[in-house]
């Protein structure tokens, strides 16, 4: 076997309610990858379902440890940034975009910072602008739709979508500097749920969808996110890995409802994760 990919996920650490890192370092793992962390900050819980949460901001530990793994000659096959920690934290995950970039390895940048119209707490509307300055670093950027609305300054909208505002967005998001866009939280009708995946040089779009199921979870964009890298670095192309991510994150809430979980802990996506795998042909894999 060839080394195993590396890939550096910086997000925060909510203790408990799966989301963030503790949703993207198990998924990256199985998926066969060897996931290390930069922690953008602890939370006690994460910030939407659980009253009085702590906080810890973890900026000041950003540079020391990438100069630490400078000082090592230390590289990563992707970089895949989520929630960030304080408004000065994007800029320097943009510094550090800039120090381990290479002409090989793979920028994924998910704006993470709102949904269903509205900021998470603790996040401000500039906030919005940072990461838009972010997007512009990123190889794929893998916003939903209410991110794409406050980066690109436009009228977010409620379901029924058409295809003029995906379009739309799709361009404007396109015109923030990355190569290609996923846009998630895409339907349009009531029986399926996707992304639209966009390629900015070509102009070429493709939707890929899952069977919809209502309701809103937890930590879905971290499973879609994570699900999307995982089947890159296993070789898929953009638009199969984001067919894979939406069956992935259908397949996580579907067993989350059978199984009757409490939604502010986050999806039961553990339990799909052999299918995850056998998509990823790791499962029959022979090591
Ligand atoms: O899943 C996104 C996310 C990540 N991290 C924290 C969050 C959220 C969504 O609410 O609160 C701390």
């Amino acid at each position: 076997m060839d080394r195993q990919k590396r890939v550096c996920a910086i997000h925060d650490i909510s203790c408990v309610g799966r989301c963030s890192l503790t949703v993207a370092l198990p998924i990256i793992s199985a998926a066969g990858m060897d996931c290390g962390i930069l922690p953008t900050a602890v939370l006690s819980t994460h910030t939407g379902g659980f009253e009085g949460f702590t906080y810890r901001d973890l900026t000041a530990d950003v540079m020391p440890i990438s100069a630490h793994w400078q000082t090592l000659g230390l590289g990563f096959d992707a970089l895949y940034s989520g929630f960030l920690g304080s408004f000065e934290q994007i800029d320097l995950v943009g510094e550090l975009f800039d120090t381990y970039k290479t002409s090989e390895n793979l920028v994924l940048v998910d704006p993470v910072m709102a949904d269903n119209g509205k900021l998470y707490a603790i996040y401000s509307p500039e906030m919005a602008k940072g990461m838009a300055k972010l997007c512009g670093k990123a190889d794929i950027i893998i916003p939903n739709i209410t991110e794409a609305c406050f980066m690109v300054d436009t009228e977010y909208k409620t379901e029924p979508y058409d295809k003029p505002y995906i379009e739309n967005l799709l361009q404007k998001l396109g015109a923030l500097g990355a190569k290609q866009v996923v846009l998630t939280g895409v339907s349009f009708n009531d029986s399926e749920l996707g992304a639209a995946v966009y390629d900015v040089a070509s102009g070429n779009i493709d939707y890929v969808f899952a069977p919809r199921i209502d309701g809103y979870f937890h930590g879905t964009g971290d499973c879609f996110g994570s699900a999307l890298l995982s089947a890159l670095l296993n070789g898929k192309t953009l638009t199969q890995a984001a067919q894979t991510a939406c069956n992935f994150v259908h397949k996580s809430i579907e067993i989350t409802l059978k199984l009757n979980q409490e939604r502010r802990y986050g999806v039961a996506f553990e339990l799909a994760l052999p299918s995850l795998m056998k998509e990823l042909g790791i499962l029959n894999a022979d090591h």
